[in-house]
């Protein structure tokens, strides 16, 4: 059995992350996709508008995905390789060249598949103007929200 591991935050999951999860399994029979932990996300300076569990839960609901387990830390992957006897290490293209994947070449093949053009989380958040949004805001009656 072939074993594909891939890493991200995917949080508002979207058709380029979909893409790239379907064409992850393709290389193989099992994915495991290591999300980021929401502490794991202040690191990389990344504030996810959905929870560890909440993309947990979504991406375990995806058909392409066998294994969904948390990446805390940028030095785990070598253990994960280990761990899961991973055979193939892939990312999306803009993580092509990266030392924290090329240094797994020892460990495993690592494969880089085109990122699809057009869409991103940043880019929903900019379009949604969620970019200032203060969660839950919707949720306080009108009488009680803050008065700018
Ligand atoms: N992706 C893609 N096309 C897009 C957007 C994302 O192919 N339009 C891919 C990315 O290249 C990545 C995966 O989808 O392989 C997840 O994207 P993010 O959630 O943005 O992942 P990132 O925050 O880059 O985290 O240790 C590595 C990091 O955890 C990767």
């Amino acid at each position: 059995m072939k074993r594909v591991l891939t890493y991200g935050t995917y949080d508002l999951l979207h058709y380029g992350h979909i893409r790239l999860l379907k064409r992850a399994r393709e290389l193989g029979d099992y994915l495991i996709v290591a999300i980021s932990t929401d502490e794991f996300n202040e690191i990389k300076k990344k504030k996810a508008y959905h929870d560890y569990e909440t993309r947990k839960e979504m991406l375990e609901a995806i058909r392409y995905v066998d294994l969904v387990i948390p990446e805390k830390n940028w030095e785990q992957k070598k253990n994960d390789v280990k761990t899961y006897k991973v055979d193939v290490v892939c990312m999306g293209s803009d993580w092509e060249g990266d030392e924290h994947f090329e240094s797994l070449r020892k460990h495993c093949d690592v494969v880089y598949l085109d990122r699809t053009q057009g869409v991103s989380t940043s880019q929903i958040k900019k379009d949604l103007n969620l970019v200032n949004y203060k969660k839950n805001v919707n949720q306080i009656p009108e009488e009680k929200q803050q008065k700018k």
